[in-house]
């Protein structure tokens, strides 16, 4: 399959939800102007594509569940706002755009993330024929699981604690499996609940998202290290210079694309058992893999 196309269509669906969702009347209008500003700065939209992928593994339309799918991005744009923070990450530059606080002011981007954070639970929440109750409820809970003390919130403090520490694996893997695998681990947990997948069914997705999630963080790191400034939309080397307990700081360049490569190998065997219907998770899995951004 061209995982390319797949990837275009998926993050063309989702730009649509997102710029219709909050195109009505928003008072004040600064809010709305904060939160449109973050949400349409050109995010590749791979946590709601993995819901949807999930979905469509499973055999069931991920076209139900596009408001999920887009609450995903929600989440994870308030969490990039709050993380440009200067009490945070202090950074000026995201997506090769300026930070959402330097445009609006820090008490503007506190607050349109979380708004952006409060609306996704409400999308949640809202009935979608189809969608069984006991199923919605469990994937609320996922989200919430997530994103907040048990998940992107405390992978986030402990990453803030961690600054300048002496590099140790058992930490790392912590704000690692926190800070960026739990969401998008929970994207593909809850497209499989949402499409009702059977409990074999759902432990394989998971096992995918645990594998990719972290992934994708290893390889974060190295194109913090290694990718251009223009391409990667941030400060190439700002780890470094923020000293950031990172793999590549751990264990070098090399062994962490072999981590990442690892790490992608099981995420494509746990879908042994799936067939063509789990194809564009295969694809996301090498994709990720290869992205420079
Ligand atoms: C503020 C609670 C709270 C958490 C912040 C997500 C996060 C936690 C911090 C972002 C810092 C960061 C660069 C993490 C690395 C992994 C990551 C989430 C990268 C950005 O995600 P992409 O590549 O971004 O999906 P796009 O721009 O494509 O949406």
């Amino acid at each position: 399959m061209d995982i390319k196309e797949y990837l275009r269509a998926g993050k063309c669906l989702i730009d649509t939800f997102l710029s219709d969702y909050f195109s009505g009347e928003i008072r004040p209008a600064v809010l709305s102007a904060a939160m449109n500003y973050s949400l349409q700065a050109g995010g590749k939209r791979i946590r709601p594509i993995l819901c949807l992928a999930a979905c469509e593994a499973c055999g069931r339309n991920s076209a139900d569940i596009v408001s999920f799918a887009s609450a995903l991005e929600m989440v994870h744009t308030y969490s990039l706002i709050h993380d440009d923070l200067p009490a945070m990450d202090n950074d000026d530059l995201r997506r090769g755009k300026p930070t959402n606080h330097k445009i609006y002011g820090e008490a503007i981007a506190i607050l349109a993330g979380d708004a952006l954070l409060t609306e996704a639970f409400s999308i949640f929440a809202a009935t979608v024929p189809g969608v069984h109750a006991e199923s919605q409820m469990a994937a609320v809970r996922e989200l919430a699981a997530a994103s907040g003390m048990k998940g992107m919130v405390a992978g986030q403090v402990q990453d803030m604690l961690s600054e300048n520490a002496e590099p140790d694996e058992e930490t790392l893997r912590f704000i690692h499996r926190h800070k960026t695998a739990a969401l998008l681990s929970a994207s593909v947990r809850i497209g499989a609940l949402l499409a009702g997948a059977r409990s074999g069914v759902f432990e394989s997705l998971s096992l995918y998202g645990d594998r990719i999630g972290l992934a994708f963080q290893v390889i974060d790191d190295i194109l913090d290290i290694v990718g251009e400034t223009e391409v990667i939309g941030k400060p190439q080397g700002s780890d470094e210079r923020k000293k950031k307990l990172t793999y590549p700081r751990l264990y070098g360049i090399e062994k962490s694309r072999a981590i990442a490569g690892g790490l992608i190998e099981e995420a494509l065997q746990s879908l042994g058992y799936f067939g063509p219907e789990a194809d564009p998770l295969r694809g996301i899995a090498s994709y990720l893999l290869s992205r420079t951004h």
